[in-house]
């Protein structure tokens, strides 16, 4: 017999009552989903014909734990909340069997450690990853884990919230059984000869939890990851959830655990780390490209130029195990490119992190060549050669006459015009941009730069190719800088107004750090080199004459202090240190440099350095996303914290401008605009309007 509701499927077979969870994509406990396992466990109890239960999921999960869509939201706490639905799954005469497979997380392990007993089918993610959601796990896992499979194995999946495969929890206490075949086909005899036995079915809260020094032991816990998360609450307070139960038994851990969920679900840093979690999902979703467009079959990757990008740009597909055909246009460079490669992965062996026999297998994926014929077979071909319009267009008149009809041509420029590159094809449909982040082989962050001919399927398959090499790909528009150094232009700027009215290097690096980035504008500066953006500066006066600038970057520039490369910059080095150390003669040439200006120099507090600095990714995000060159906030939110270094408890730019208040940044702005300087700051309509009517970005 089978009834379904709209989340869950009851049927029973021989005599088992079997509930599966149906809520796509992952099972996620949604309030329909609660109803539905309360009612199957009501019915299977109330049917004679029944003698046990079995819980399991439809598709690829079990389940992915509580539907964080739900999240503050009334329906999150609608009854039966996943405690109630737990209790009936405890307090259940006939004895209930969770049958995992493929994915048990958060609320969905928590349900399974409710059931009398689990059996799992190997290669099964168990995890309880609330911690990384800013949460702790607020269904009785902090209280029945460490019952399962002990106080400092459930201690450490907890607060780490990383995944272990099902296998190697076979013997931790945790499974009744591990599935040999089909999981479901043994669950049901699981249950049907569990319900030959006699007496209560076994609860795990009823289990002791043993450890010879468990104060000991969880106070030194507290102490190691206190020091380690002082930007997160959550870690600490699920030691401390987990030490309640220890300590004062089970019920009331359980309580202090709801008690902590409760404040944990509020704060700023959760709300932040929830938003990067579906920013980074949400990203991979181009409004106007649907889900199903057919993706154009990507087995041979080229890369043109073995530079630093392009040896990074490299190393993603062969960590990836995709073979690259690698051109150069001299031997020696093409050497020097291939030394560089294997000499990362020489590091990392060096660390342990990578064996020889891998780093020969990756080695072995280069095809080096310095003959454009041996890319005739290419699928995806990456150029990333000098940043130079002429360059480019050589490159891409070659291309066109050497690829296959339907190769991607992708250029990696970080500044240039990507139609204009387009139109150096008879194929602009076939070109975009795939921005990589230097060092392209660590940097997670991937501007994928859509030209006005960019065809929707070359799109959709540079978007999952970013995901088969483990990078968040944000889609921008074409415009001078795309999204994030776009933004990062206006941050620059007002970091140097605020020198010329009165700060100093190391004041401003100190109080944008201890806001959260991981290192502020001139330390940044000194390590990019400074005349990268001396030379954009140089750039900038010809095209926009108008955008004024203080110039005090380029008498820096003037004087060779390109930054660590040079061995001065903002900062002096030590030879061969890299530690930034504050230079008297910067900062009197800064002082100089004012009184020449004819600027009064004033204190300068840190909130103001913090607003001007963040403020300014805000407003000018906002115009970007008025002129649809990023479709969503959360896409701008997502450059910036896995491309700049953007404190990821604030949740990105926008995110942190919603949670001052649009109606307060507004404030702020326009009080700059008031102040010297203040003609940067064009406050844009949409975060005006916004702070009018109380809108937010995201
Ligand atoms: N709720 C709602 N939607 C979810 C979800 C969830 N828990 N997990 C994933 N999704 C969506 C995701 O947004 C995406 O949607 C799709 O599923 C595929 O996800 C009380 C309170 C489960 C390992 O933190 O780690 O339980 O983009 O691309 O790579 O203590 O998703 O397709 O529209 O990641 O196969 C705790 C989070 C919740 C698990 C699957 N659970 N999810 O990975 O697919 S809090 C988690 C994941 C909780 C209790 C507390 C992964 C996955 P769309 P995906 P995947």
């Amino acid at each position: 017999m089978v009834v379904d509701n709209a989340a869950v499927k009851y049927t029973t077979r021989d005599g088992v009552a079997v509930i599966t969870l149906n809520n796509p994509p992952v099972n996620g406990l949604g309030h329909a989903t609660r109803t539905g396992i309360v009612e199957g466990i009501a019915r299977a109890n109330s049917d004679a014909a029944v003698t046990a239960i079995v819980i399991t999921g439809a598709g690829k999960a079990f389940s992915g734990g509580a539907d964080i869509t739900e999240f503050n939201t009334p329906k999150a706490t609608q009854e039966p909340t996943l405690h109630t639905v737990i209790k009936e799954v405890e307090k259940s005469a006939k004895p209930v069997v969770a049958a995992i497979h493929s994915v048990a997380m958060g609320g969905g392990l928590e349900l399974a450690l409710g059931a009398h007993y689990r059996i799992a089918a190997p290669g099964a993610q168990i995890a309880l990853p609330e911690v990384k959601l800013g949460i702790l796990p607020g269904a009785g896992g902090t209280q029945r884990l460490p019952r399962a499979i002990g106080l400092e194995a459930a201690l450490n999946m907890i607060v780490s919230g990383a995944p272990v495969p099902s296998e190697k929890l076979a013997k931790s206490g945790l499974f009744d059984a591990m599935a040999q075949g089909d999981l479901l086909d043994e669950a049901v005899a699981f249950a049907r000869k569990a319900a030959d036995k006699q007496g209560p079915h076994p609860l795990v809260r009823n289990r002791k939890i043993e450890h010879p020094n468990a104060e000991g032991f969880l106070q030194f816990s507290r102490n190691t990851v206190g020091a380690m998360s002082k930007n997160y609450p959550a870690p600490v307070k699920c030691i401390d959830a987990i030490a309640a139960g220890v300590k004062q038994g089970f019920d009331k851990g359980l309580a202090y655990e709801r008690e902590c969920f409760v404040e944990l679900v509020q704060t700023p840093e959760s709300h932040a780390l929830r938003h990067a979690f579906f920013g980074e999902r949400a990203a991979s979703k181009i409004p106007d490209v649907p889900s199903s467009t057919p993706m154009r079959d990507i087995q041979k990757i080229a890369v043109i130029g073995a530079g630093t990008m392009g040896g990074g740009i490299t190393m993603n597909f062969l960590n990836a195990g995709v073979p690259v055909t690698l051109l150069e246009t001299k031997q020696e460079a093409l050497d020097r490119g291939l030394a560089t490669i294997r000499k990362n992965y020489e590091a990392q062996v060096k660390k342990g992190k990578l064996t020889q026999e891998k780093l020969d297998a990756r080695m072995a994926l280069i095809s080096p060549t310095l003959s454009y014929d041996d890319l005739k077979q290419a699928d995806l071909i990456i150029e990333a050669v000098f940043e130079e319009l002429g360059v480019k267009e050589q490159v891409f008149k070659r291309l066109d006459e050497v690829a296959k009809p339907g190769a991607i041509l992708a250029s990696n420029t970080s500044t240039l015009d990507v139609d204009k590159i387009a139109a150096f094809t008879k194929r602009p449909q076939d070109v975009v941009g795939l921005h990589f982040f230097s060092p392209a082989n660590v940097m997670k962050l991937l501007e994928v730069v859509r030209g006005k001919d960019t065809a929707k399927d070359v799109l959709a398959t540079v978007m999952q190719v970013a995901k088969k090499i483990r990078k968040t790909a944000v889609v921008s528009g074409v415009c001078d800088g795309f999204i994030g150094n776009r933004m990062i232009e206006q941050y620059v700027r007002q970091a140097l107004y605020m020198l010329e009215e009165g700060a100093l290097p190391a004041q401003v690096d100190r109080a944008i750090e201890k806001f959260g980035f991981a290192m502020g504008p001139f330390r940044m500066s000194d390590l990019a080199g400074n005349d990268i953006g001396w030379a954009i500066r140089k750039r900038r006066y010809q095209e926009h004459p108008d955008m004024k600038y203080s110039k005090i970057a380029d008498r820096l520039c003037e004087t060779g202090r390109f930054g660590q490369k040079t061995g001065a910059g903002w900062y002096d080095y030590k030879a061969g240190e890299r530690a930034a150390l504050p230079s008297k003669l910067v900062d009197e040439m800064i002082v100089a440099y004012s009184k020449e200006a004819g600027v009064e120099r004033r204190k300068i507090s840190d909130e103001e350095i913090v607003e001007r600095l963040v403020y300014a990714l805000a407003n000018e995000g906002a115009k970007i996303l008025e002129e649809g060159i990023a479709s969503k906030a959360s896409d701008i939110d997502m450059v910036y914290l896995t491309g700049y270094g953007f404190p990821l408890w604030r949740g990105g730019p926008m995110l942190y401008a919603d949670t001052v208040g649009l109606y307060n940044v507004a404030r702020s702005i326009r009080r700059y605009a008031q102040q010297p300087n203040g003609d940067a700051w064009q406050i844009a309509s949409s975060l005006a309007e916004r702070a009018e009517n109380g809108g937010s970005f995201n």
